[in-house]
């Protein structure tokens, strides 16, 4: 059984990628460096996901589920990568509709980690993830709008903004907040923490690209493209190894 999943698995993979070097257009030219970090980031978060997923049995129960979201999380964007990937080789432009489709995803499963990291240790209230699912949704929907044309792209900014300072409001002074400072539990305060750093700095770099990408003055999808992806790099791979760690810190942990 376990035999023929590996061969499934295998096949699988290789199905994918002779799809992709059969295209003489699809190759990666050697002086394409948007290109290059798109694959860069790809392969980092092929090996991100294997590793949560592998590291799940080493944690203690409680946050076994936070390692599992984060093994999804960096899975869920290496095919969205292996899509935006081949967008931007073939076409050089930017793969907004791959990319904003990985976020509406990707977003709440981060969303969701503040509030098992919270249960890990506490009763946590599940209406900490609706408020946070509300901010994320605000933020991307004007994200899209404007970066794909519906609507002006300081208007989408301005409300992509709104969205995420709501985020930011309920993870340092709203409820999720409030529970971790007075859980006296030192793992979550210190994983709550630097997860709200990353939220705060590592998600900074988005509306930065998006800045540059849109308002000033004429579009750059290069650098658009780089900034998220080195964003993407940090705010999902960093972010789950943080919760590994923290995890990793705690007693009873499985030997
Ligand atoms: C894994 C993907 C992540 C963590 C994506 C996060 C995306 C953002 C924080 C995007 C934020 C934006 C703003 C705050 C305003 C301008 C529009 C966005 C959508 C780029």
């Amino acid at each position: 059984m376990k035999k023929l999943k590996l061969f499934a698995l295998t096949a699988v993979a290789l199905m994918g990628v002779s799809g992709v070097a059969n295209a003489e257009t699809t190759l990666l030219a050697s002086d394409d460096f948007v290109g290059i970090s798109f694959w860069l980031v790809s392969m980092a978060l092929l090996a991100s996901t294997a590793f949560f997923f592998i590291e799940r049995a080493s944690v203690p129960a409680g946050w076994r589920v936070s390692i599992t979201v984060a093994g999804l999380v960096t899975g869920i964007a290496f095919i969205h990568y292996m899509y935006m990937r081949d967008v931007w080789v073939m076409t050089g432009e930017s793969p907004t509709v791959y990319r904003y489709i990985d976020w509406l995803i990707t977003v709440p499963l981060l969303m969701l980690e503040f509030y098992f990291v919270l249960a890990a240790v506490n009763k946590a209230n599940s209406g900490i993830f609706w408020r946070l699912m509300i901010g994320t949704l605000v933020m991307l929907i004007g994200g899209y709008l404007g970066e794909a044309g519906y609507i002006n792209t300081t208007l989408g900014f301005v409300i992509g903004m709104a969205g995420w300072f709501y985020i930011l409001y309920e993870v340092f002074s709203g409820e999720a907040g409030k529970n971790a400072a007075k859980s006296g539990n030192k793992a979550l305060v210190t994983a709550f923490g630097a997860m709200r750093m990353i939220v705060t700095v590592g998600w900074a770099i988005y509306p930065l690209g998006y800045v540059f990408g849109y308002m000033t003055g004429g579009m750059d999808a290069s650098s658009l493209n780089v900034i998220y992806n080195a964003a993407d790099f940090l705010n999902k791979i960093a972010f789950g190894l943080i919760i590994w760690a923290a995890a990793m810190s705690q007693p009873g942990r499985a030997k």
